[in-house]
């Protein structure tokens, strides 16, 4: 990435650079912001007298801490856990929870950095948080699943709270993982209130969060085909990355608003289905079965299954949207969809793109809506599963997805507009980063 011209955001990136050194992804994420927030920091000098600039790469909490549980042999393991509570003007700190083994402090704060803009584009009153741990939930055994779950509350029950901090799902965490840490919270502290959101809706969840985040994707994709270019999705080539919660809905509605997606991968590699996935399969074979994508490949003949997951992003498709993980498209990957005549790019995942990358996409006039904007539906609904648990009431699921449209239409339009207001008409990541910071920042003055 080109050096800051800036010269206050470069003094301010050298010191994040050098307080969280080797950070990787924190400083990607951190340095993504201070570039697009250049054409718009000089109309601000109460950032720089606010030391706002400062305060937005700086988490307020940094809480870290061993979970001790038990295996099925009766062994005791030992894995790191981690909350970040980034910024909390808009709102209690709200974002999910990560179990994979690659989390460490610098995922973990990149994503909370990244969820407190995205939670700012939402309109809904959220501030920004994130955490997880380095459990690996793979072969993990129901039993082993919930002494983990019910260890790692044991310590994070004493820092949430629905009016401080509401935790969620992400890698490795969905409604059987909410549920159990849901519980432990109840058992610890006798109350019964909405302190997580994901939850299954047996279980005081929301209709309509399971999908939201996929949902919410599309349904950003088709306002920017609606509204820049006159068209719908019907008969759209969509490839797809990943098959956990986010892809799954996405494929879904995706389907549903008449495009073909043709692919779908995880760690180990992808399925290439000229037919279009087969949506009853894949969730049979990850949401009942929890089960590895090649069975997807045993089971439908059309279907390809190719070795090594990076090979999505070499079928031609007119959308691409990324659901796996961070830095999944790299430049090579970026440029082999440019030049494969990709029309539009979506983030499911967050960071789902290389600075290489995007800088790819950008030269290549590609429609690309960064993961803060495009993936915003499914903490969109957890505002609203919040909303829904304090008026102890439940909405429909058609009320639920009626809301997250207008939210998705809104974000596109917040987005867009603030792109034409910096010169740089359909920048979406410029778009993205300074209305979050806007509104982020409003709040922090007035909070003093
Ligand atoms: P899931 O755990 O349900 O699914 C994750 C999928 O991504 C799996 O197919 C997994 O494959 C694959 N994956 C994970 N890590 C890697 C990796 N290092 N390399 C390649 N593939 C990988 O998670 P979600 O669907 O919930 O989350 C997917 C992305 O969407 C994440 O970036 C998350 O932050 C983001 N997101 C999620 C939201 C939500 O509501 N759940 C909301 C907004 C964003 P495998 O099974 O082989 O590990
Ligand atoms: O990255 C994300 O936005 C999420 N994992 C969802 C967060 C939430 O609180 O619903």
């Amino acid at each position: 990435m080109q050096q800051l011209k800036n010269a206050y955001l470069a003094r301010v990136y050298e010191a994040v650079e050098q307080r969280n050194a080797g950070e990787s992804e924190f400083l990607q994420a951190v340095q993504e912001v201070l570039h697009s927030i250049e054409p718009v920091i000089d109309q601000h000098p109460e950032f720089i007298q606010n030391a706002i600039i400062e305060r937005l790469v700086e988490p307020e909490r940094l809480i870290q801490f061993q979970i001790p549980w038990t295996d099925d042999q009766g062994n005791m393991q030992v894995n790191r856990g981690f909350r970040v509570q980034h910024n909390s003007a808009l709102g209690p700190y709200k974002g999910g929870l990560r179990f994979h083994p690659s989390v460490n402090p610098s995922v973990v704060k990149f994503l909370g950095f990244e969820q407190t803009f995205k939670n700012a584009l939402t309109g809904l009153p959220m501030g920004g948080g994130k955490g997880g741990a380095d459990f690996d939930p793979k072969g993990k055994s129901e039993g082993e699943v919930k002494r983990f779950c019910q260890s790692y509350m044991t310590e994070l029950t004493r820092h949430i709270g629905q009016f401080t901090d509401v935790p969620a799902g992400d890698i490795g965490v969905g409604r059987r993982e909410v549920g159990y840490m849901f519980g432990q919270y109840k058992r610890m502290q006798n109350e019964f209130t909405g302190v997580f959101t994901g939850k299954h809706p047996d279980n005081s969840g929301s209709l309509g969060r399971k999908e939201a985040t996929g949902y919410g994707l599309v349904y950003i994709v088709a306002e920017l085909f609606r509204s820049l270019k006159n068209e719908d999705l019907k008969g759209k080539t969509v490839t797809v990355s990943g098959s956990g919660n986010v892809a799954i809905y996405a494929i879904d509605k995706a389907t549903q608003l008449g495009a073909k997606v043709v692919t779908a991968s995880d760690s180990a590699g992808y399925v290439y289905d000229e037919n279009g996935i087969d949506l009853a399969v894949l969730q049979q074979i990850k949401e009942v079965e929890r089960g590895r994508l090649t069975e997807y490949a045993k089971r439908v003949p059309t279907a390809q299954y190719h070795e090594g997951s990076g090979g999505v992003w070499s079928i031609p498709c007119d959308i691409a949207l990324p659901c796996a993980t961070q830095n999944e498209i790299d430049g090579d990957s970026a440029r082999a969809l440019v030049q494969n005549g990709v029309i539009a790019v979506a983030e499911g995942s967050n960071m789902s793109t290389t600075p290489e990358g995007v800088e790819a996409f950008l030269e290549g006039n590609i429609l690309y809506i960064p993961g803060k904007a495009a993936n915003a539906g499914g903490v969109a609904v957890s505002g609203l599963e919040m909303s829904q648990n304090s008026l102890r009431l439940g909405w429909s699921f058609e009320e639920v997805d009626e809301k997250l449209q207008t939210i998705m239409v809104n974000i596109f339009h917040t987005v867009y507009d603030a792109s034409k207001a910096c010169g740089v008409p359909g920048n979406f990541v410029v778009g993205a980063n300074v209305a979050g910071l806007l509104k982020v920042s409003q709040a922090m003055l007035w909070q003093g």
